[in-house]
């Protein structure tokens, strides 16, 4: 199955609200499985289809710790439904922003409702890092990315460092 190459910003598609999924159809069912290859090669806990270029609201994720056991998991159209008022600080990354990592202040637990690639919809209780995750993969789909949590000092800081090597590598 094809990696495909991710969205690094400062490319403004990182910015787009992604577009609610009808009908799970073959072209879902094969972004799915591109967006979990392109994952576990990164590698990566979570991808947003955005961060592959297409605007589609499906995140996948897999939060297991071992790395001969696999835990995949698709979420078409996930939105969080209850949201803890207890938070918790996790130093997170994003693949679209590599190397930078910094601690994000978010909910401790979540409850989240999504549709399955069977058609089915679920909803699912995540703490820890599942917790995170889902709520940084939901961002991405909102055009929400994780230095927008930082101060605005950090956030101006590391999205010039972006802009300022993307322009090399254009006039490369
Ligand atoms: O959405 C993304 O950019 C993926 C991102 C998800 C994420 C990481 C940490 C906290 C919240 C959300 C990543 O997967 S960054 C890479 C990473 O965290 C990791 C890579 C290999 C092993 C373990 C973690
Ligand atoms: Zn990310």
């Amino acid at each position: 199955m094809p990696i495909r190459p991710l969205v690094v910003l400062p490319d403004p598609r990182l910015r787009l609200k992604s577009e609610p999924v009808g009908a799970v159809s073959d072209e879902i069912r094969t972004l799915a499985q591109d967006m979990l290859d392109t994952m576990y090669d990164a590698p990566g806990v979570g991808l947003a289809a955005i961060q592959i270029g297409m605007p589609k609201r499906v995140i996948t994720m897999d939060v297991s710790k071992s790395e001969t056991e696999r835990n995949p998991l698709v979420l078409i159209n996930p939105e969080v439904v209850w949201a803890s008022e207890e938070t918790r600080v996790y130093e997170e990354g994003c693949l679209s922003i590599p190397e930078y990592y910094e601690e994000v202040e978010r909910p401790e637990r979540v409850r989240f409702r999504y549709t399955t690639l069977d058609g089915e919809t679920v909803e699912a209780d995540a703490d820890g890092l599942m917790a995170t995750c889902v709520q940084h993969e939901i961002d991405h789909l909102n055009g929400v990315l994780f230095i927008d949590h930082l101060s605005k000092l950090k956030r101006d800081r590391v999205t010039k460092k972006f802009a300022k090597a993307a322009k090399r590598e254009g006039a490369g």
